[in-house]
């Protein structure tokens, strides 16, 4: 077995040694939390991921045989913030996101995925948005406040960054409020709740997704929470009944060929993870995400 111990790789995201901006694909840490409206942490998510991705560096991806390090790739650090403040944290995050061709975001919380989108959408205009999540995320605000992680979606569909009919979320359980989801139906969202899919097949629910994407761009937002709490304990709002991490897996695997435009990882708070299992589990999310843009 060649090259470096997975316990002794560089600190960049599967040890990447590149940290310029001029690749492809484009790795950067957003270390926001101040949006989340239960327990906190996840600013810390982005170097947990980093560190756990060591276990996915010794050898190529064995569905696509794709070598994630062999891509045209950098990791550029982490974004800047602005400390304690939502809104001027959104506008920040959007400036740095907006010359990064094809950005793979590591969380931080949901509410990151808003200015990202604003960002994207400026170049390759509304995009289909593929949702593993516990949450809709689409409540009008956040127990008052207007920005934070359970709104991302309300703000994104109301300012036309996502096509609604080309929105799919998988995994879908916790409670909300039935105007809430309605409204999201209303807007012309599919949603596969966690039971759905566990009485369903990956097969089935690759299908489901390719439907509804077709052959525009495709963002893909991870919420790590979409997991089981036994598969990711480690976030801010975990609930019971999720996906298995294979599950997940399954269901990215069968998705080839879709045209994806980025992706975000989010929610890993590493203060509640227990043996890195979710910085582990939401580092191999990214490694099968790269598995699939970067497959000839
Ligand atoms: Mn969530």
């Amino acid at each position: 077995m060649p090259g470096t111990p997975t316990f002794a790789v560089p600190p960049g995201f599967l040890g990447l040694s590149r940290s310029d901006k001029a690749t492809a694909l484009v790795v950067a840490g957003i270390p926001l939390d101040i949006g989340t409206t239960h327990r906190a942490g996840a600013r810390f998510g982005p170097g947990a991921i980093r560190r756990a991705s060591g276990m996915l560096t010794d050898g190529a991806h064995p569905g696509s045989w794709v070598d994630p390090l062999t891509l045209d790739i950098s990791d550029i650090g982490d974004f800047s913030i602005a400390l304690g403040d939502i809104a001027a944290s959104l506008r920040l995050i959007e400036a740095q996101a907006m010359a990064l061709p094809h950005l793979i975001a590591l969380g931080g919380e949901h509410g990151i995925t808003l200015p990202l989108l604003r960002a994207l959408t400026k170049r390759t205009g509304p995009v289909g948005l593929l949702h593993f999540d516990a949450h809709v995320d689409t409540w009008p605000d956040n127990f008052g406040q207007r920005y934070g992680h359970g709104s991302v979606f309300y703000h994104a569909i109301n300012e036309g960054l996502i096509e609604p009919s080309r929105m799919i979320q998988l995994g879908i359980r916790s409670p909300v409020q039935r105007e809430v989801w309605d409204w999201t139906l209303d807007k012309g969202v599919t949603i596969m709740s966690a039971l759905d899919i566990h009485a369903s097949s990956p097969d089935a629910v690759a299908a489901r997704v390719r439907e509804v994407m077709g052959g525009g761009p495709v963002y893909v937002s991870f919420d790590i929470d979409a997991l089981d709490p036994a598969y990711a304990p480690g976030t801010g709002t975990p609930e019971a009944g999720g996906l298995a991490t294979w599950q997940a897996q399954a269901i990215l695997r069968r998705l080839a060929g879709l045209r994806f435009v980025g992706m975000d990882l989010v929610e890993v708070a590493p203060a509640y993870d227990v043996s890195e299992i979710t910085a582990l589990a939401g580092a191999t999310m990214v490694w099968e995400y790269l598995a699939l843009v970067g497959a000839p």
